[in-house]
C-alpha cells in the first residue's frame, strides 16, 4: 500500500503491517462473534421463552474445546509476532553500519568512513544497520514509514536495521518527551540510488549530498521565479543543526537569536562571574568552539562544542553580520 498515511517502504514495514493486519482481522472476527452471540442469547433465553431457570450441567468437551482453540490461536499469533520481531533485530551481515546519536534536540548520523550528516542517507535495496546512542537524555528514534522505532539511551547502544524498498524522503521523529524542543527534533531518511550515494560517500568534502541532483533541478525551477540563492553561512547553520536552538527572526529559543546579535553588548557568565562583552568575530569563534566558556546571561549551558572547518565559521560570521 502506498497512501500518504499508510506508506510501507521497507521490508520490515511490510512484515509489521502483516502482523498488525492479522491481529486486527482476528479482533474483528471476535468482536462480531461475541456481539452476535450476546444478542442471540438475549433473545433465545429471554424470560418470556424460559420463565423457569434451569441448572446447566458440565460439558467437559465443550470446555476443553473453548480453552484449547483460543490457546492455539494465541500461540500462533505469538509465534507470528515473535519471528517478525526477530527479523527486525538481526541485521544481515552485509549491512552498512551507521551510528545514530540523539541529543537535545537533533540527530547526527556517522557513516563507517567518518562522514557525518544531520539527515540519514540510505541506499535503495541495501540493508542499513543503525547503532543508536544518546548524548544526554532518553530519545526515541522513529521512522514511521519503515515501522522502525528504537530508544536512544545514554550509555547504551541499541541496534536495529532496515532495507528500503522505495526511493524518497521519509520523516524521522523523536518519540520520547526529551525537553522543551522535543517536538522539533525532526530529521529525514533519504533513500537514494547506489551510484549517487557512492559518489558522495567516496567523494571529498565538496561532493554533493546524495539526492542533490534532483534537489538541484527543483531549485533551478524555483530560481526561475526569482528566489535568491542561499547564503553559505545560512546553509552551514542549517546543515550543522544550529537552527534547532537559535532562530534568525529575533525570537529567543533554547539559545539566543542570531538576528541583530552581531555588534551587540551582552552580559556573559565566565566561571560564575558576570562581565560585559561585545559580540564580535573573536567572541563568535570562541562561542562556537568552546560554547561553555562564556555563557550568555539567562541561557542554559546547553550547547555542545561544534568542530567546524574555518571556512564554515567565516561563512557563519559573515551571515550573522548580515542579520540586522
Ligand atoms: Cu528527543
Amino acid at each position: 500500500m502506498n497512501m500518504a498515511f499508510w506508506q510501507s517502504v521497507s521490508t520490515s514495514a511490510e512484515k509489521a503491517d502483516a502482523v498488525f493486519l492479522a491481529f486486527l482481522a482476528l479482533s474483528v472476527v471476535m468482536l462480531v462473534l461475541i456481539t452476535v452471540l450476546m444478542v442471540a442469547f438475549v433473545i433465545v433465553y429471554s424470560r418470556k421463552r424460559h420463565p423457569k431457570a434451569e441448572e446447566v450441567g458440565t460439558h467437559a468437551w465443550l470446555e476443553i474445546t473453548w480453552t484449547l482453540v483460543p490457546l492455539v490461536i494465541f500461540l500462533a499469533l505469538f509465534y507470528y509476532g515473535w519471528t517478525n520481531f526477530e527479523y527486525t533485530r538481526n541485521a544481515p551481515r552485509d549491512s552498512m553500519v551507521v551510528k545514530v546519536l540523539g541529543r537535545q534536540w537533533n540527530w547526527t548520523f556517522t557513516y563507517p568512513n567518518g562522514k557525518q550528516t544531520p539527515e540519514l542517507y540510505a541506499v535503495l535495496g541495501k540493508p542499513l544497520k543503525l547503532e543508536i546512542e544518546s548524548a544526554d537524555v532518553i530519545h526515541g528514534f522513529f521512522v514511521p514509514a519503515f515501522r522502525l522505532k528504537m530508544d536512544a539511551v545514554p550509555g547504551k547502544t541499541n541496534t536495529t536495521w532496515f532495507l528500503p524498498t522505495q526511493l524518497g524522503s521519509y520523516d524521522i521523529e523523536c518519540t520520547v518527551i526529551c525537553g522543551v524542543d522535543h517536538s522539533y527534533m525532526l530529521s529525514k531518511v533519504h533513500v537514494v540510488p547506489e551510484q549517487e550515494f557512492k559518489a558522495w560517500y567516496f567523494g571529498d568534502e565538496s561532493a554533493p549530498k546524495p539526492g542533490s541532483a534532483l534537489a538541484a533541478i527543483e531549485k533551478l525551477a524555483v530560481s526561475h521565479v526569482g528566489t535568491p540563492p542561499e547564503h553559505p553561512g545560512y546553509a552551514a547553520l542549517k546543515s550543522r543543526n544550529c537552527l534547532s536552538c537559535h532562530s534568525i527572526d529575533g525570537v529567543p529559543m533554547v539559545g539566543p537569536t542570531f538576528k541583530g546579535s552581531y555588534g551587540k553588548q551582552e552580559i556573559v557568565l565566565v566561571g560564575g562571574q558576570e562581565s560585559t562583552i561585545a559580540v564580535d568575530d573573536a567572541y563568535l569563534v570562541k562561542a562556537i568552539q568552546e560554547p561553555g566558556a562564556e555563557i550568555l546571561k539567562g541561557y542554559p549551558p546547553a550547547m555542545p562544542p561544534v568542530p567546524l572547518p574555518d571556512e564554515e565559521v567565516a561563512d557563519i560570521i559573515a551571515y550573522l553580520k548580515s542579520l540586522k
